[in-house]
């Protein structure tokens, strides 16, 4: 009987440590499955290289679920930062950086009310602009 129960225990334990596992299979997973979770999900590939981004525009649908895949050729860390306006001053969405030679993917809600936003990177603002348009 306490043998029994203590299968059923680890027996638990296990299960608790696979489903774990599961859902960080399942997260990493998702992403690549393009078939609409939300419904509005869109995949953005952006580049950096040279100090500067492979497009000065992205466009979206308004309060679309933006994956933002994030790839940086450069030696140096680059991030992507989303403002209402070339100001600057209001943030919507800041990534981390995104290092040396390496990838990172990132999610954020597009602003649902149409309209030309401004992203850029933080670490080179002057240089590495775009904008960003809800329509
Ligand atoms: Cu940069």
């Amino acid at each position: 009987m306490v043998r029994a129960s203590m299968a059923a225990i680890l027996f638990a334990a296990f299960l608790l440590a696979g489903c774990g596992g599961g859902d960080e299979q399942a997260a990493e997973a998702s992403p690549t499955a393009t078939a609409p979770s939300g419904g509005n999900e869109v995949v953005i590939e952006l580049l950096t290289s040279g100090f500067a981004f492979n497009t000065g525009r992205i466009a979206v649908p308004p309060g679309a679920m933006v994956v933002l895949r994030f790839r940086n050729e450069d030696g140096v860390s680059h991030n992507f930062a989303l403002y209402t306006d070339e100001r600057a001053l209001e943030g919507i969405f800041s990534s981390e950086l995104v290092g040396a030679r390496s990838s990172a993917e990132f999610r954020f809600t597009a602003p649902s009310r149409p309209g030309e936003y401004f992203f850029r990177c933080n670490v080179h603002p002057d240089t590495m602009t775009g904008t960003f348009v809800v329509e």
